[in-house]
């Protein structure tokens, strides 16, 4: 096509995009603005507001970093790259210090220790930041212990300057409440990823070692950019072959691309190794030939992997094998595994999810009463893995009555960040408000007025080995998640890994301006959106304390009618309890007594159906549909509005997003949308599915308004899903 040609009316619309393209391809004008895919996270470096980048140049002049160390190398990188994108402009990397340099530094390093700054008590990974005079020039220092505390510091700088809060006079210390900050992948060596809802596993195991994506950077530097520093690559569900040689050679090369991040690399280990890849006759862990086996194979991946954390197991659950296979206990297979580590500082993370075939007390019951029993017996370097409630990552479960219940053990959380139970990646749930739930509820236990933040961070039992486990989001999706929102749950729980006393609402906030927009015209009403989501979902699936009601294996969508499983307790009719006279699981003391568990003041609170927080009620009590509520409803009309209240939430939610379309790039804003058309239709699914269902027992009216489910149980019950994702079984 001839320029000249441009000027016909014929191809007027062409010529734009034309002229475009030719322009950039000749170099006289910049290349379009990259789409947003949601790839760079919150780690996004878009120019300031002109007022505050002039009000900011003079603060980041230049980097200085004092001393040779690839954390403090990789901090400047993430400098320049930051300053560069937000303020437009490089700044030198230079050793001279000037008027408005930023100095990173270790506090071993003669310039910093010449500043006597307080930084002693710091521990390995906290860090200083602080705006001082050095050498008689105004600078910011950022300073730590070591290299990751030093990067840890520069994020923080970053993350101000992202969301607007002041550079100036900055005198900013933090240091993280839990020593092991970890992602759970579970994902599989065929790179199928079990309740993985964002593509395929990150990790190409059949390219690497030889083939390190970039990818696998930007995955550090972003759980370095929340503090988070282990990872778990392999599932829980583990393959032995991921002990052999060349699988470890594998972990080896990500661990290579980590370390300056300060992630370290742990392994799921499966139980029955020896036998499967050792060739022995049994994995017996009082076999000494067992404990010299996985000895021999620590010092084997030490070799490869110097820093290792260790392993994380999951045994004699859900058919995994495990020590009580050979008649011995938990703390048997742990202790074992922990001496193989223990010479090169490493950790077992012992799992308390466990429930057994055999074992016919109520499901809530079992972890408790298969580990308080150990208290005291592990080793110094093994942590109890405790899910957040006790049965299974649910909406909404009550914390987990270990917490408090094994003073001698240290008992580190496990979230569940993917959202399994909560409407996979294509329902907007923002998960901080259920992490913060739960770490603020009161254990009374081991004192009055302990909560479980208190038990996780070791300060209520004195444990220096602490810990926080989050099962990852991520996969091989371009926004990583698989949902732009679904990245806030990754944020967030790598900020209460570091803070488990946080609140939810700010994180949220800084995650929206740093993720969209500083506007607040945009992270406002977004924050309120985010924070009333998980509720929205709590409300249309398992209002008033229901649970583990979806469908069977893939856990997509409902299915409550389910009766008729091998097990008992994985039928959702053995949870709800429903029937003529009511519903709901009676764990008093006239039915499993679960609620006995717990201190006994919070047992006397739960037991009491006057005295319970309603939204627990179903899950402890066994209620009449006619017992009237706090609202002055009764059960039945309160159920159906609760979940007709989920739904119109997520209209809102929509209503809320619908409006902000200035504020986001088309192409997020567009995903959103989509996705929360979807959520209102399954959301309406959940409730209505529930609401037709639960009338068979209930046999009364829906209260006046609400409409009527818009098709019969038969229909619900027939929906089959046969290639939902995430169940890898
Ligand atoms: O929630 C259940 C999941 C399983 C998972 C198990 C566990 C890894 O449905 O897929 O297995 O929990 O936590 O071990």
């Amino acid at each position: 096509m001839q320029l000249s040609a441009c000027f016909s009316a014929r191809v007027r619309l062409w010529c734009p995009l034309f002229l475009a393209f030719a322009l950039a391809l000749s170099g006289l004008v910049a290349s379009p603005v990259r789409a947003e895919d949601g790839y760079d996270l919150w780690l996004r470096y878009p120019p300031l507001a002109e007022g505050a980048r002039r009000a900011a140049l003079p603060l980041a002049t230049r980097i200085v970093v004092e001393g040779e160390d690839d954390s403090l190398r990789v901090a400047g990188e993430e400098l320049t790259r930051g300053i560069g994108g937000l303020l437009q402009t490089t700044p030198p990397v230079a050793p001279q210090v000037s008027a408005g340099a930023i100095v990173l530094g270790l506090a071993s390093s003669p310039r910093i220790e010449a500043l006597d700054l307080p930084l002693s008590d710091l521990g390995p990974e906290g860090y200083l930041i602080r705006s001082v005079r050095m050498e008689g020039q105004s600078v910011t220092v950022i300073a730590a212990n070591t290299g990751p505390g030093v990067l840890y510091g520069a994020f923080e700088w970053l993350r101000r300057m992202q969301v607007g809060e002041p550079l100036t006079d900055l005198d900013v210390r933090s240091t993280p409440a839990l020593r092991l900050r970890v992602l759970n992948h579970w994902d599989n060596l065929n790179r199928t990823v079990e309740r993985g809802y964002a593509g395929q596993s990150i990790w190409d195991w059949h390219t690497l070692p030889g083939f390190t994506q970039t990818r696998y950077v930007d995955y550090a530097r972003a759980n370095a950019s929340i503090g988070i520093n282990g990872a778990v690559l392999n599932n829980v569900n583990a393959n032995a072959l991921s002990l052999t040689g060349p699988y470890i050679a594998k972990a080896a090369a990500l661990a290579d691309v980590f370390r300056p991040y300060g992630v370290r690399v742990y392994l799921s280990a499966r139980f029955s190794a020896p036998v499967e890849i050792g060739g022995l006759p049994n994995a017996d862990p009082l076999n000494p030939e067992v404990a010299a086996w996985w000895r021999a194979k620590a010092d084997e991946i030490y070799a490869a992997i110097p820093d290792f954390g260790g392993f994380l197991v999951k045994a004699n659950s859900e058919g995994q094998p495990g020590p009580q296979d050979y008649g011995r206990t938990h703390a048997d297979g742990a202790n074992m595994l922990a001496d193989a580590v223990a010479p090169h500082g490493g950790v077992v993370m012992w799992r308390a999810f466990v429930y057994s075939a055999e074992n016919t007390t109520d499901r809530a019951r079992q972890a408790y009463e298969e580990f308080v029993p150990l208290d005291g017996t592990f080793r110094d370097n093994v942590l109890v893995q405790v899910k957040n409630g006790p049965i299974d990552f649910q909406p909404r479960e009550p914390f987990h009555p270990l917490f408090g219940a094994m003073p001698r053990t240290p008992l580190m959380m496990e979230f569940q960040i993917t959202k399994e139970y909560l409407g996979f990646a294509t329902h907007l749930a923002y998960l901080g408000t259920m992490y913060e739930e739960t770490l603020q509820s009161v254990t009374d236990r081991p004192v009055a007025g302990s909560t479980v933040a208190d038990v996780v961070d070791g300060s209520a039992e004195g444990h220096g080995l602490t810990g926080m486990a989050g099962v990852a989001n991520i996969g091989s999706d371009r926004n990583w998640s698989g949902s732009h929102f679904d990245q806030a749950n990754w944020y967030v729980f790598g900020r209460m890994a570091w803070d488990p006393r946080a609140d939810a609402g700010p994180i949220a906030r800084d995650w929206a301006k740093r993720t969209f927009t500083p506007d607040p015209e945009f992270a406002e009403p977004v924050v309120e959106m985010m924070m009333g989501s998980r509720e929205a979902v709590v409300d249309y699936m398992t209002p008033l304390g229901l649970h583990h009601l979806m469908a069977t294996g893939h856990h997509y969508g409902p299915g409550p009618w389910v009766d008729d499983l091998a097990r008992p307790e994985w039928n959702p009719a053995y949870y709800h309890r429903a029937d003529a006279t009511g519903i709901g699981f009676d764990r008093t003391a006239s039915g499993s007594n679960a609620v006995a568990q717990y201190a006994p003041t919070v047992a006397a609170r739960f037991a009491d159906p006057d005295r319970i927080d309603e939204r627990d009620l179903l899950w402890f009590h066994h209620v009449a549909w006619d017992r009237p509520m706090r609202s002055g409803r009764t059960l039945w009309d309160e159920l159906v509005v609760t979940y007709g209240r989920g739904v119109s939430t997520v209209g809102d939610m929509r209503r809320t997003w619908a409006g902000l379309e200035a504020h986001v790039d088309a192409r997020r804003f567009d995903e959103v949308s989509q996705f929360l058309a979807i959520q209102e239709q399954e959301a309406k699914w959940w409730r209505d599915a529930s609401v037709s269902y639960f009338r068979t027992f209930a046999d009364r009216r829906l209260p006046a308004g609400e409409p009527e489910p818009e098709h019969d149980l038969d229909h619900y019950r027939g929906l089959s899903f046969p290639f939902a994702p995430g169940n890898t079984h």
